[in-house]
């Protein structure tokens, strides 16, 4: 292909997505990498369904578009994928098993939504594990983290990458919090937590004296409207997008949990695929996921910003107040380190270690 038509595409690919970004109501983020590699054979057509729990103005809706466009470019249009976003074919749960019965052919949920196929992902949800977003994504990157994207092979699913969904924060609709004393509410009851399900994530909250309560992502904004549940913890750019402020009036800048997106894709639908197909699926799926990363570090440290402008009163933890959130919940690394497996936490935290230095 002659670079004027390489770059005439990638004009094309770049001005669309600028003017879906400029009508989502976010803070200049940055646009998409360029779609550069040539053209790949005719394997014939595919259309692919994805369902994502986020809403339209969310770096994961976002980088799932450029996902499509980038497969949409280099194929000539042969593949396209048509993005469902905010829970409207199910929830993380209930899509991966659409994707099981080949109902459905790609979702994107947290990989606390997996451990129930991989339990080694649970490593993700003890909690305070990756001190910083590098760690993060150095870990997200390692081998030890490829390891448990291969291990998904005949579950039904096909796990292509990771990419950031962040670090999860407390909110509520009932008081300010600030030490787990606050969570337990000495003299008042406990905070109602609505959890992902997730049985690290239920003990978490357990240990830090709330009512967890396990809950799909789509159930999650009515049930704190109707009062179900006083809070619930997700990162600030989610809790912003979701509209989550409008019945929460208080955030804690907890960052207990870092938590991944894991991009899937039916086994089914990766079968009939030809092997070139499959080669450019994967590598499309890696290049959204960096950039998926890139807009949500922006984007959260903006929704922050917002959030308070828009009237949540956040408390951030001075190294006092965090160490007591850190002390409570030790027990659920002693119950749960041995069953994820003491040698993959330590190479994780060596990775952690390693990518701050
Ligand atoms: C969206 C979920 C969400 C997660 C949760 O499908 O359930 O709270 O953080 O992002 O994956």
């Amino acid at each position: 292909m002659t670079a004027i038509w390489r770059s005439t595409l990638a004009l094309l690919g770049a001005t669309t997505l600028t003017f879906a970004m400029a009508h989502a109501q976010s803070p200049e983020l940055s646009d998409p990498p360029e779609i550069n590699g040539g053209l790949v054979g005719d394997h014939g057509s595919h259309t692919l369904r994805m369902g994502i729990g986020l809403a339209e103005n969310s770096p994961q809706f976002i980088s799932s578009q450029y996902f499509g466009e980038i497969l949409k470019q280099r194929t000539d249009g042969r593949i396209t994928v048509n993005v469902f976003p905010n829970s409207q074919l199910g929830d993380d749960v209930q899509m991966l098993e659409m994707l099981q019965t080949g109902t459905l052919d790609m979702t994107y949920p947290s990989s606390s939504a997996t451990t129930g196929y991989v339990e080694e992902l649970a490593a993700f949800d003890l909690p305070f594990l990756l001190p910083n977003r590098e760690a993060a994504v150095a870990v997200m990157q390692s081998d030890a983290a490829q390891g448990m994207l291969d291990a998904f092979e005949g579950t039904g699913l096909k796990a292509l990458t990771f990419s950031e969904n962040g670090y999860r924060q407390l909110s509520n609709s009932a008081r300010p919090v600030a030490s787990p004393d606050d969570v337990a509410g000495l003299d008042v009851r406990g905070l109602s937590v609505r959890t992902m399900e997730n049985p690290v994530h239920l003990a978490i909250w357990d240990a830090l004296g709330a009512n967890p309560t396990p809950m799909a992502f789509g159930e999650l904004f009515s049930a704190m409207e109707q009062g179900v549940v006083d809070g619930q913890e997700n990162p600030w750019s989610t809790i912003l997008s979701s509209n989550f402020n409008e019945v929460q009036n208080y955030g804690t800048e907890t960052r207990h949990v870092y938590t991944p997106f894991i991009m899937m894709l039916s086994e089914r639908t990766w079968d009939r695929m030809a092997p070139e197909y499959q080669e450019l699926v994967l590598e499309a799926a890696r290049q959204s996921a960096k950039y998926q990363i890139q807009l949500s570090a922006e984007y959260d440290d903006w929704s922050r910003d917002q959030l308070v402008e828009r009237g949540m009163e956040i408390t951030s933890l001075n190294n006092k107040q965090l160490a007591a959130f850190q002390d409570a919940v030790q027990p659920v690394y002693e119950e749960w380190a041995p069953r994820i497996g003491e040698d993959l936490i330590a190479e994780i935290q060596k990775i952690a270690e390693e990518s701050s230095n």
